[in-house]
């Protein structure tokens, strides 16, 4: 038989271009955000891929599947389809809890400042029920204003990134006037690392309105309003609040949702709770459903049906699903602006060159061109890139062309995969 992992693994690799951190204070269930977000749909759950380390798994974005509208049975290799539901993988990192002065090296701060620096993208894990202090210490639901947690995060990141800068910042200054260098280069030369990119300083100088080529007339104040700026453009952020289940919530949910935030209301237990019994073969559910359907009855104790019908009554038909799924499916398509596009070989068959409908579908940022499609598939597609043909209308397309979300594309090529 064949191993889900071998033939997962290779293009996994691809789609995992993008790194999701799951990011908050102590206790207010990242851990169960993480495990329910990376826990594998039951047809997978076998296979021994979900934990890459002890806190990075492979989650899922979920989008309707192509194959309905071609009117075709497809044969996923890079993801899943479940019910013209189509599952791509994708990586998460389930961070450490930060307390106020992380920065400083307060708690597990450097621990968890060091893993964020590669996440292109973060979901902010708020306890939205106020029953958690700011140090994550329980305490009566409402007694917390989840706002503060914000602020917090923002703050603690921010000082973060400034103080990687703040050693080198005379000398970088001084060098950008010689004019032996200027600002750009030296500010992604140093920070690479934390996944910054030219992009992100150049819509931070946009934002700020600063001289760049006078850094040395900055002020304190000036340097941390552009390393904010960087931060929100490198590291976008989403609100996941939790723990809606908790009836103090729904004050600060409203609330939540005056910042300047998206937010994602959600009940990472409910999904969780959901996705075992799924993998257990108890429930029918795929992750982000707005309901489920419970298969064996019989083998469920009183308890377990009573806690799935609250679930059900409270959650699903109160909030649309777990919201789990929503956070996720939102930070690729919100924050990161990511697009569904399916390549295939065999235009008439919309296979691969093994017969295999569909198999692939990658997740692009809005944006990229059908050539730059090739290059992310292989080298040697993008290097011999010839024209491409786009299945709905069968039309031809330069390489230039802005794929669309949920395009099928063939990629003519002169040369082909060594
Ligand atoms: N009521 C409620 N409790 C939740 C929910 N999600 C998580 N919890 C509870 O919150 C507590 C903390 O959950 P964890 O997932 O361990 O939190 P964490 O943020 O990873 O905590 P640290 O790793 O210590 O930073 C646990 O008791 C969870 O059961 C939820 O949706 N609703
Ligand atoms: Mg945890």
């Amino acid at each position: 038989m064949v191993n889900a992992r071998e033939v997962l693994g290779f293009q996994m690799q691809k789609s995992y271009s993008k790194l999701l951190g799951i990011v908050g204070k102590p206790n207010t269930g990242k851990s169960t955000f993480f495990s329910a977000a990376t826990l594998a749909p039951a047809e997978i759950a076998n296979y021994p891929f979900t934990t890459i380390k002890p806190n990075r798994g492979v989650g899922y974005v979920r989008t309707p599947c192509v194959h309905e509208e071609f009117n075709v049975k497809d044969n996923p290799g890079n993801s899943l389809c479940m019910e013209g539901i189509r599952l791509i993988p994708v990586e998460f990192i389930d961070c450490a809890g930060l307390v106020p002065g992380a920065w400083q090296g307060r708690g597990l701060g450097n621990q968890f400042l060091d893993e964020i620096r590669k996440a292109d993208a973060l979901i902010h894990i708020i306890d939205a029920s106020g029953g958690t202090d700011s140090e994550g210490r329980l305490c009566k639901p409402g007694e917390h204003d989840p706002l503060e947690d914000v602020k917090f995060l923002e703050h603690e990141i921010t000082m973060w990134m400034a103080n990687i800068l703040k050693r080198d910042w005379p000398k970088i200054a001084r060098t950008v006037e010689a004019e032996a260098k200027d600002l750009y280069s030296m500010l992604e030369e140093r920070l690479s690392g934390l996944a910054i990119r030219r992009s992100h300083i150049l819509e931070a100088e946009r934002r700020t309105g600063l001289n760049m080529s006078k850094p040395t007339s900055w002020s304190e104040d000036d340097f941390l309003r552009f390393v904010d700026a960087v931060r929100q453009m490198a590291k976008p952020m989403l609100i996941a609040a939790n723990k809606i289940d908790v009836p103090e919530a729904q004050k600060n949910l409203e609330r939540l949702k005056k910042l300047n935030y998206i937010v994602a209301p959600c009940c990472a237990e409910a999904e969780l709770a959901l996705r075992r019994a799924a993998e257990k073969g108890l429930i029918d559910y795929k992750p982000g459903d707005c309901n489920f359907k419970i298969n064996h009855p019989e083998k469920l104790s009183e308890g377990q049906l009573k806690a799935l019908e609250t679930i059900r009554e409270k959650i699903l038909l109160n909030n649309g699903s777990t919201g789990v799924q929503e956070a996720v499916n939102t930070a690729f398509v919100k924050l990161l602006n990511m697009i569904t596009v399916y390549p295939v070989e065999d235009l008439e068959h919309l296979s691969d060159h093994n017969g295999r409908v569909l198999p692939d579908v990658y997740l692009v940022p809005y944006g990229t061109t059908a050539r730059q499609l090739a290059y992310i598939i292989h080298t040697e597609l993008g290097e011999g890139f010839i024209y491409a043909v786009e299945a709905r209308e069968k039309k031809r397309v330069g390489e230039d062309y802005i794929l669309k979300d949920r395009d099928v594309l063939s990629i003519v090529s002169a040369k082909k995969r060594a």
